[in-house]
């Protein structure tokens, strides 16, 4: 049985761009993508001294269960170069489980749905474009009614080159 899971790339370090499409690549060998959003520039979040991110979310269909799929993810990051800096730090690659079916996990190393969801506009614009009916398993919220109600300003779109 396989899962529809959402994850958001993000990247500020380097080529974004290539950044992105080398996790599309990667993901694609254990996640049969589904659909890919288009890709935004914004403003960082957390930490403001950094350089803008790109942000993309992708839909996928996987065997893998929640924590292999992190186990996934998190080698992917570090096959690309991650390296540990500080919370909300700059990074190459960071590749999150946003959601997992209408999973619940809340273990000390995953939390799922994504805890950080309905303060993050790099999150809920994408998510927004491919599953704005999206329901939030705890919650009840769509997607699109939580994105209604954050400040979206700093998400730009980005000129693909
Ligand atoms: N990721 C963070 C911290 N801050 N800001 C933006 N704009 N985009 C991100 O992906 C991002 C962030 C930690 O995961
Ligand atoms: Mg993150
Ligand atoms: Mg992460």
């Amino acid at each position: 049985m396989s899962e529809r899971v959402f994850i958001g790339l993000g990247t500020n370090l380097g080529d974004r761009q290539e950044n992105l499409a080398r996790a599309r690549e990667l993901l694609s060998e254990k996640l049969s993508l589904t659909a890919v959003s288009r890709i935004y520039e914004t403003e960082p979040w957390g930490y403001a001294d950094q350089p803008k991110f790109l942000n993309q979310v992708i839909a996928g269909e996987t065997e893998l269960t929640p924590t292999r799929l992190l186990d996934f993810l998190k080698r992917i990051e570090k096959k690309m170069g991650r390296e540990q800096t500080f919370r909300y730090g700059p990074r190459v690659i960071d590749l999150d489980i946003l959601f997992y079916g209408d999973r619940v996990v809340k273990t000390k190393r995953l939390e799922i749905p994504h805890p950080r969801i309905a303060q993050r506009a790099f999150v809920l614009v994408p998510l927004a474009e491919l599953a704005p009916g999206l329901v939030h398993p705890v919650t009840g919220k769509s997607v699109e009614e939580v994105k209604k109600n954050t400040d979206i300003q700093d998400v730009y779109d980005y000129k693909i080159n």
